[in-house]
């Protein structure tokens, strides 16, 4: 399709730009009336055209010369078609879908993008496989720091002196090491054995399962602590699997174009921390779509920005004011109640009445019954924060299509993929 940058290129410039200064020398003295720019005069120029075509047809100064009317025509023409074209390509483009992935900081909007590439895209570029590489060696650092500061805080003190100095020495190791270095980050092993023993202590073990209470959410990432030895083998490659559990908060909106059914779909992948929310608006225009993520998971723990605030009541919030937005008040939603293996394990030790007080079975001697019955059914869980969800929509009407989710999942998230598109 001609852009317009191109048509311009193939016609060539505005012919004034091309004319001679009006006292270039040789310029024949004004005898009549002078034409401007052109160095003739009207009576000269008339007979070079009649010399010239034995006809009285008017022409036109240009780069490349003279042109005549129907060639001028001709480009004119030619100038309107590439407009034409310009204006249907840009209006075929607005109808192809745009799609925007909201949803707080690290409920797995990231990791829902990065299963459609997996899925639909061909997998990671070289330039994201080296980075997603690279970010593998700073989560362990960042889980390490972590529990290191969770153990300074919370009442879990670390007995073994051992095993505090080999988390220095592993921070420190990693001290100076950015999430944007081009060079290839590796874990030699001597920093690999360090990082398994510490994994393997029990005070860890116990600090880890107050993990909603960490100041940093680790609870997907630490799982790449119990993987350090297979990490720090010169072989290894990293897998699909590795690269869906890395935690690296987005900084900036991006777009990622994925034919799926030849259909050329626009996705939005937005940083979901308060600081990121007020960069989402432009993007509220001319959206057909919105997959609202949301980690349920989270149902015990505070944001990382402001630890006064439960997570998901802050994603509750959140989705309330997407559905109700006057731009996006007839925009269809998705919502996706995320993190549903996490929350599965959860819901065994953390109740949610504890810091849901209205959920169904908050009375004292059927609490652990009902307690027992969630653990059997995480979906009927899982459906209390559905419910609370939709009702923070005011739109009459409203489409809302919920989907209890696990983004790092490929194989479920191919049947919900499915169902999105
Ligand atoms: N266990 C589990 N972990 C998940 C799931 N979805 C995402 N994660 C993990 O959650 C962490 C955060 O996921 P991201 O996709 O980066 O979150 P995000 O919403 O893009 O976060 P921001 O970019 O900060 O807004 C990553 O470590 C993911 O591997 C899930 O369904 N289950
Ligand atoms: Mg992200």
């Amino acid at each position: 399709m001609p852009s317009l940058a191109n048509s311009y290129a193939v016609l060539g410039p505005p012919c004034a730009h091309a004319l001679p200064p009006p006292d270039a020398p040789g310029r024949t003295p004004p005898v009549g009336r002078p034409i401007v720019h052109l160095g003739v005069t009207a009576p000269r120029l008339s007979a070079l055209v009649a010399a010239l075509h034995g006809s009285r047809r008017q022409w036109r100064p240009c780069a490349s010369g003279f042109l005549s009317e129907s060639e001028l025509r001709k480009r004119s023409h030619a100038i309107e078609k590439a407009i034409a074209a310009e204006k249907d390509a840009l209006a075929l483009r607005r109808k192809e879908p745009r799609i925007l992935i909201l949803g707080s900081g690290d409920s797995g909007k990231t990791t829902f993008l990065k299963q459609l590439k997996i899925l639909h895209g061909g997998g990671f570029s070289e330039e994201e496989r080296q980075m997603y590489r690279n970010q593998i060696y700073l989560n362990i650092a960042d889980c390490v720091l972590a529990i290191m500061e969770a153990t300074l805080q919370l009442d879990c003190t670390i007995k073994n002196q051992e095993i505090i100095s080999k988390m220095e020495t592993i921070v420190v190791y990693y001290q100076g090491h950015s999430a944007d270095s081009h060079t290839q980050l590796t874990i030699p092993h001597s920093i690999a054995e360090l990082v398994r023993d510490v994994w393997a202590d029990e005070d860890v073990q116990s600090a880890m399962k107050m993990s909603n209470k960490f100041a940093v959410p680790i609870q997907d990432t630490a799982a790449f602590l119990g993987n350090v030895m297979r990490f720090a083998n010169p072989e290894y490659v990293p897998t699909n699997e590795d690269f869906l559990q890395i935690r690296h908060p987005t900084m900036q909106i991006s777009e990622t174009i994925l034919k799926i059914q030849d259909v050329p779909f626009h996705f939005f992948d937005v940083g979901g921390q308060v600081k990121h929310r007020k960069l989402w608006t432009p993007y509220f225009d001319n959206v057909h779509n919105i997959v609202f993520v949301a980690s349920i998971s989270s149902y015990n723990q505070q944001l990382e920005e402001d630890p006064a605030v439960n997570r998901v009541v802050d994603a509750i919030e959140l989705f309330g004011s997407i559905c109700n937005h006057p731009l996006l008040k007839h925009i269809p939603v998705v919502l996706f109640l995320n993190k549903l293996d996490l929350f599965k394990q959860k819901i065994e030790t953390s109740p949610i009445e504890q810091f849901f007080p209205e959920y169904p079975g908050n009375f004292a001697p059927l609490a652990m019954a009902a307690c027992a019955e969630n653990i059997a059914n995480p979906k009927k869980a899982a459906k209390f924060f559905e419910r609370k969800f939709k009702a923070a929509n005011e739109v009459p009407d409203k489409s809302i299509h919920a989907h209890l989710t696990c983004c790092t999942d490929t194989r479920t998230m191919q049947t919900i993929i499915r169902s999105v598109t």
